[in-house]
């Protein structure tokens, strides 16, 4: 690999709307940043592997129903159940491209009409990412992709006001990129982006707690 002992791995946010295309450029990322001697791990969240990631697949998936705080603390817990791992991996030198985060936990219970500021909360002194990539597509556009699958979430009204709260949880750091084009000319901007800010990470910038 590349990478000396004191440099650390950064960790990468890809955020977005159902069907914007964020599972599909993880896992594009991946092999990329692999083949320049990175040491890369691709995560998720929710990770459905744990007993907590277990309830939360569970409840997606209709087979169970949980109040709306609650759910929003299991989302939580399941990130902070991986937390000191992710500080590990990172701190070990490894990047971390993670398919949802903190953003989503905001700004999906927030649309169902909690306080933005309470589902905050309990994310307050989690990692913050050194990058988050927005996967920008109008909700219609997102719905018209082989549609939606039958999980909870996944229906256009509910993503409509989703967007709404990622609009409002997006700062200036975020790089927001048109999702709407093809899988290789985005493909081709996040390589940019990601390989840049990896470069960074290496060279010493200081891991940062959420929110800030
Ligand atoms: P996937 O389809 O990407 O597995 O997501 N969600 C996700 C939340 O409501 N809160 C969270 O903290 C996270 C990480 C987004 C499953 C769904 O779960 C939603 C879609």
């Amino acid at each position: 690999g590349v990478n000396n002992n004191d440099s650390r791995g950064a960790l990468i946010v890809l955020e977005g709307l159902d069907r914007c295309g964020k599972t599909s450029q993880s896992s594009r990322l991946f092999p990329y940043l692999e083949g320049l001697g990175h040491s890369v791990e691709l995560w998720r969240f929710p990770d459905r592997s744990t007993s907590v990631g277990k309830m939360i697949s569970a409840y997606l998936s209709n087979q169970s129903q949980l109040d709306d705080h609650t759910i929003h603390l299991l989302f939580s817990a399941n990130r902070w159940e991986k937390r000191s791992m992710m500080e590990t991996k990172l701190k070990a030198g490894t990047t971390l491209i993670v398919d949802r985060y903190s953003y989503s936990g905001v700004a999906f219970s927030s649309a169902k009409g909690i306080d933005v500021e309470w589902c905050k909360a309990p994310e307050i002194g989690l990692l913050a990412p050194d990058l988050v990539l927005y996967l920008d597509i109008p909700p219609e556009k997102a719905a018209e992709r082989g549609g939606y699958g039958s999980e909870r979430y996944e229906h256009l009204d509910f993503q409509r006001k989703v967007a709404q709260y990622y609009q409002i949880l997006r700062d200036s750091s975020w790089k927001i990129i048109d999702a709407c084009q093809s899988i290789e000319e985005v493909e081709k901007q996040l390589r940019e982006i990601v390989l840049d800010h990896v470069i960074t990470c290496h060279k010493g910038k200081p891991l940062s707690l959420l929110w800030s």
